[in-house]
């Protein structure tokens, strides 16, 4: 799909059928011409091949539809944008229910696996009715522009108010404990008004899912992954355990730490960690309080967003950078509309929703990405996962339509991750950003700057989906909405609100993906993966040696093994595709674990030495 955002819309959904019926890449015998299935064959061709460009069109106009929405945020480009969504949720829910005809059929490879994306195409799917399609498009455009006027006015309406891009940065570079908690709870309160919103969608959601044969709105997007969805929450949950020893040392030595930094009464030894007090204001990636920790830092240790700085690297510069290294793997440069067509920086003048974003406008050739850039290392890394995206959505461009997708959302989240990885100090040194690549003694220091951000992550991209999986299947009810959400947040993050929270609140719909209705398992299956991709690059590379320190800029065989992946788009369940890159079939925690298997050796001993309790 067009935009990474609308990808639910018509995505590179692929299910558990597509294991079963498309027998996994195994060929299904076509019956001969001429013979009843043959024609009933041909039939289910025309038919499915006529969906994939009627929903490509309207995904098309769709997608601009919503590009200019979110870059100009007023009435009318909400209406805009909530007509077009209608009518290409409303065309997939229709093609998605009407696929189920030729199930049972059999089909040609190719045909049947079209024909499983196009009965998962509709993400959201709106009930049978058009006075409910229409609601349920004006709730999902409302919920999203409501996220990106999102704003806290610490003394106000009439004075200065911080927009999603300079609360970030407050809670990044704030150490003032009054402040954080203000600023927390102020932004937090943009998510009380969507409640009763949020839940009239979800019913309108379910009502369309079962309509289509699904449980609830989670058991279809749990369906994207050719598995059976219940085995899809098994799996996450099997990564999960493996990856949670580290998480616990992580966290045992980061709340030390902020004790140290903090008082005592605000940070317990073993309890929660406030979650205002991790530079981040959903407290999901910990890079932020980086400087708090006393990890060994040799000399020539450096501060990336300090050298961009104080070389005065622009927006467009930073993402230089990026296109760059992407160019040094063989892919072709961006196209011009690129740079003239995308938002770098937030304009002063209009609300725009700057949570990054790429975008393939025409799926085509008219790449976007929409990033309020703010000049740091952590908008660095940012751009290069937003350029993953263009590079993705290029690299699958001759893909029929509804092979245009990932293999699974979790690889499109993945790709520009993977590059990220190999911004190590030899990179940034052989690009002349650095003079001194620091010694191995500072291994540690920079495996703890990367767990902070990559490890810290892993709970957090977890429970989103695993609080919205409970919302969809009513298990949990509006009236226990926040609850819900702060008891995953105790339970797998191990953070807690310094402040009361009730139920007039709605803390789920001051993170974007929830009020913008994006599916977040993506992200945690981004994390597993691109260590995978890391290390098999790497060593397509040659390059042997500890992971952290592998960069594979400029090799042109780990570019092409890379492309190869990218370019089968969703043509083969995800399995495959994983294995034409890693050799294996199976998500797999290994790589990330090993990566960080020295970090893990250290923060044990320094829990210990320091007494450190583990766990709350
Ligand atoms: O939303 C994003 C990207 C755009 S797809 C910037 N991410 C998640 C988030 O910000 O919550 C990347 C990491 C997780
Ligand atoms: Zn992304």
């Amino acid at each position: 799909m067009r935009s990474t955002k609308v990808a639910i819309v018509l995505g590179a959904a692929v299910l558990l059928i597509a294991a079963q019926v498309a027998s996994r890449g195994q060929t299904t015998p076509t019956p001969s011409e001429g013979s009843k299935p043959a024609r009933a064959a041909e039939g289910a061709r025309k038919y499915i091949e006529n969906a994939e460009k009627d929903l490509f069109d309207l995904g098309v106009k769709a997608s601009r539809a919503s590009w200019v929405e979110e870059n100009f945020i007023t009435e009318d480009t909400e209406q805009i944008a909530a007509d077009a969504g209608e009518v290409v949720n409303t065309a997939s829910t229709k093609y998605a229910k009407e696929a189920h005809q030729f199930d049972g059929l059999k089909l040609a490879p190719e045909l049947a696996r079209k024909r499983l994306l196009l009965e998962l195409s509709a993400g959201f799917p709106a009930p049978d009715d058009p006075k409910a399609q229409k609601e349920l498009a004006q709730i999902l455009a409302s919920l999203d522009g409501d996220y990106g006027k999102g704003k806290w006015c610490p003394d106000g309406e009439r004075g200065k108010c911080l927009d999603v891009t300079a609360m970030e940065k407050l809670m990044a570079e704030s150490r003032d404990v009054d402040e954080l908690k203000r600023a927390w709870v102020g932004w937090h309160a943009i998510g009380a008004p969507m409640r009763q919103r949020y839940a009239r969608m979800v019913e309108l959601g379910n009502a369309g899912a079962r309509e289509l044969g699904y449980a609830d709105v989670g058991a279809l997007w749990r369906s994207n992954y050719d598995m059976p969805p219940d085995d899809f929450a098994k799996e996450e949950d099997r990564l999960w355990e493996q990856l949670k020893p580290l998480y616990l040392s992580l966290h045992a030595y980061v709340r030390g730490q902020l004790r140290k930094k903090y008082r005592n009464d605000l940070v317990p030894a073993n309890g929660p960690i406030p979650a205002h007090l991790l530079g981040n204001i959903w407290a999901q990636e910990w890079n932020n309080v980086y400087s708090l920790m006393d990890s060994p830092k040799p000399p020539e240790s450096y501060d990336l967003t300090k050298i961009l700085q104080e070389r005065k690297t622009d927006a467009r510069g930073m993402v230089k950078y990026g296109e760059n290294f992407f160019i040094s793997l063989g892919f072709a440069p961006l196209p011009t509309t690129f740079w003239e067509r995308s938002l770098f920086t937030k304009p002063a003048d209009r609300d725009v929703v700057c949570h990054a974003s790429a975008w393939d406008v025409d799926s085509k050739e008219d790449l976007r990405i929409k990033m309020c850039i703010q000049i740091r290392e952590e908008d660095f890394r940012v751009i290069h996962h937003e350029l993953g995206h263009n590079f993705y959505q290029r690299a699958y461009m001759n893909q029929p339509p509804l092979f245009q997708g990932s293999a699974n959302d979790g690889f499109h989240e993945a790709v520009g991750d993977t590059i990220a990885l190999s911004v190590t100090p030899e990179y940034l040194k052989k690009i002349g950003l650095i003079e001194t690549v620091p010694p191995a003694s500072g291994d540690i220091d920079y495996l703890l700057q990367q767990a902070l951000e990559k490890v810290a992550f892993l709970p957090f991209g977890l429970l989103v989906d695993k609080w919205r999986w409970e919302v969809f299947s009513g298990q949990v009810k509006p009236e226990n909405y926040n609850r819900a959400w702060w008891e995953l947040r105790t339970k797998y993050q191990g953070v807690a609100p310094l402040v009361e929270r009730t139920e007039a609140d709605f803390d789920p719909g001051a993170k974007y993906h929830v009020p913008a209705n994006v599916p977040y398992a993506r992200y945690f299956l981004a994390r597993i993966l691109q260590f995978q991709f890391h290390r098999a690059l790497c060593k397509e590379a040659g390059i042997t040696g500890p992971l952290h320190r592998c960069s594979i800029y400029g090799n042109r065989a780990a570019g092409e093994k890379l492309n190869g992946m990218l370019s089968m788009g969703a043509s083969k369940p995800w399995q495959e595709a994983l294995e034409t890159i890693a050799g294996q079939k199976q998500m797999d925690a290994t790589a990330l674990a090993d990566y960080f298997a020295p970090l893990k050796t250290w923060l044990d001993e320094q829990n210990k030495a320091k007494g450190y309790a583990v766990g709350w």
